[in-house]
């Protein structure tokens, strides 16, 4: 059955979603993180990117909230979708992210970030410079060589793309021997320093490889697969986890270019990318919270305004169509979209940013429920996503939008 879209004041009514920023799970929404401690005890403020897309910001964000070090964080533009504030470059001149202020001291470079947090609040385990967790390091930088060598370099010759697969490959065997040296599922008997440095990569490769390459790390390599399993089941983990279209279309810009082998996996991995289906990827394995629409539903009535103005439809055309989606996601039940109206639905199905607008699971109801509706419109499909920059992501243009809380 097709019914009309619900008004914005009857979708209000569908969620009770809310989540305490300061003291509640992890969230990448967060400008202030206390843990039940009291502003007064703030020792720190954590640069990072507006949109956690910086690996090692990311890495620098898991410790914290790993240790519940109450902190500030302040969100810096990256070059590749705006310009860099004046004000960050006066304290960082290079512009480098991340970067963190301990007791009213600077410090830049995510490794030295990390030794003077353990030097200031205790180590995470096992410390960066643990003699277990050293060889780990090394292994995590090898491993991103090898990655970057298949990834980011265009191949002229096959066997050259062969290569670059076989030496990546050879080194996720040396990942899978070290992860099986202890019973854990994690690189030493516990949840370490060691875990939260290869997570932004290992995701991002992950990501990447999939869409690109054909290749599914998290499915084809047993222990990798149990320690993204374990990773899953920390709050920590789950509040700066993206997925895989997140991941695809911001890397290359970061990295200076991704290259597709063009194989018949690839081709079918990039169309679910982007086209769904969003819930057959292997970008998660968790449940499913049972409030994900409800997370969907909230995120986007707060920043509707913004949404329908920076979306290049009609403003009342899409009002409309961006109504019937979100009904459609709420109630499972059809409804017809204006005419003309799919290519600003799948323009908002590409923006979605994971976890910066929304969890995981969230950025999925809301994809799926955005090219649905779109579908019933018609097939067309917007440009592709710029690959040299972002800059249809620079925030200005959300003027307080989806990416700069309130
Ligand atoms: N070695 C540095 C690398 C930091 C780095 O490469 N940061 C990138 C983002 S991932 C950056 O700030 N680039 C400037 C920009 O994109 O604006 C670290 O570990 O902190």
């Amino acid at each position: 059955m097709a019914i009309a879209p619900l008004s914005w004041q009857e979708l209000e009514k569908l969620t009770d979603y809310k989540i305490d920023r300061i003291n509640g799970q992890t969230n990448s929404q967060a400008t202030l993180r206390l843990f039940n401690h009291s502003e007064d005890e703030v020792r720190v403020t954590l640069y990072r990117d507006n949109h956690a897309w910086c690996p090692y910001c990311q890495k620098v964000w898991l410790w914290l909230e790993e240790k519940q070090i109450p902190y500030r964080i302040k969100k810096v533009t990256m070059f590749c979708y705006g310009q860099k504030e004046s004000w960050y470059k006066q304290k960082v001149p290079s512009g480098m992210l991340p970067a963190l202020e301990l007791d009213g001291q600077m410090i830049t470079e995510s490794d030295d970030i990390l030794i003077a947090l353990e030097q200031a609040f205790g180590v995470l385990n096992f410390g960066m410079e643990d003699k277990k967790v050293l060889p780990l390091r090394k292994l995590e930088r090898l491993l991103f060589r090898a990655w970057c060598t298949w990834l980011c370099y265009p191949t002229v010759l096959p066997q050259q793309e062969a290569n670059n697969r076989k030496q990546f490959i050879q080194v996720v065997k040396k990942v899978e021997s070290a992860l099986n040296q202890t019973p854990s599922p994690y690189f030493l008997e516990d949840f370490s320093t060691a875990d939260v440095v290869f997570t932004p990569y290992v995701e991002r490769m992950n990501a990447s490889l999939y869409y690109y390459k054909g290749y599914s790390l998290r499915e084809e390599n047993p222990r990798l697969s149990a320690w993204f399993d374990a990773m899953e089941t920390r709050p920590t983990y789950r509040g700066t986890q993206s997925d895989f279209h997140t991941h695809a279309h911001d890397l290359p810009p970061q990295m200076g270019g991704c290259y597709s082998n063009g194989e018949p996996q690839t081709l079918e991995n990039q169309k679910k990318v982007d086209r769904g289906d969003w819930f057959l990827l292997p970008d998660v394995a968790y449940p499913e919270p049972e409030n994900s629409r409800q997370e969907a539903l909230y995120r986007v009535l707060k920043h509707r305004q913004n949404i329908i103005e920076i979306n290049p439809a009609d403003n009342q055309l899409f009002d409309q169509a961006l109504r019937c989606a979100l009904t459609q996601m709420m109630t499972g039940e059809d409804c017809q979209p204006p005419k003309k109206s799919a290519l600003g639905l799948r323009y908002l199905r590409d923006r979605i940013n994971v976890p910066r607008d929304m969890s995981i699971y969230a950025g999925k109801r809301l994809r799926q429920a955005l090219e649905y509706t779109a579908s019933l419109d018609s097939d067309i499909q917007p440009e592709p996503l710029p690959i040299r920059h972002r800059r249809d992501q620079n925030p200005l243009n959300f003027r307080g939008g989806l990416v700069t809380e309130k």
